[in-house]
């Protein structure tokens, strides 16, 4: 008697426990799926916002780093004119004095957003790369909106002689042409 319920109940589980592990498998392959989607969704979240960001590496303590700045000329100041547009920049002056007080005028006249800023080149003229030029760069205005003038003054140190130049870093803008060398003398 005994032997006749047992037998069937192991065959029972005979059948059975194929069509469990294959259950199971499912369920594993589900939840690795699951897995690979979050985990695609989190890269091309973070691909994508820092792709909005506009990254930054942390610039020198003195350099003049503003989003929105406008100042009035101070005395004695020579006035230089800046034009940023789609992908160029224009400036009144390219050859500065070393000590001298200069005002700014940055005119985005161009229709997207777009920045300005003062970075060093090599002692020969040629590119430095982005983050010797982000560590070394004397001004930063961030954020420059189309139709918007920003106005700085800005007085190169004694040890600033040297090769830089006026650039927006803006995601493309600087290969695409906004970069425009100029030259610090004492
Ligand atoms: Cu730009």
């Amino acid at each position: 008697m005994k032997k006749r319920i047992w037998m069937p109940i192991k065959k029972l589980y005979a059948f059975k426990f194929p069509q469990l592990m294959g259950r199971i498998l499912l369920l594993v392959l589900a939840l690795f799926f699951v897995a690979c989607i979050a985990i695609g969704a989190s890269i091309s979240t973070s691909t994508h916002s820092s792709s909005i960001t506009h990254s930054t590496p942390t610039p020198q303590q003195n350099t003049i780093h503003y989003d929105d700045i406008k100042e009035t000329a101070v005395a004695g100041s020579v006035k230089v004119n800046v034009t940023l547009a789609e992908y160029t920049i224009v400036s009144s002056e390219t050859h500065f004095h070393a000590g001298m007080t200069y005002y700014f005028v940055v005119a985005n006249r161009g229709h997207v957003v777009h920045e300005f800023m003062i970075m060093p080149e090599k002692p020969d003229g040629s590119e430095l790369p982005p983050d010797l030029q982000y560590k070394g760069q004397l001004i930063e205005i961030e954020q420059i909106a189309p139709g918007t003038t920003m106005t700085i003054n800005y007085t190169f140190s004694s040890s600033a002689a040297g090769r830089y130049e006026i650039a927006c870093q803006m995601r493309g803008h600087y290969l695409a042409g906004m970069k425009l060398p100029i030259r610090v003398t004492k």
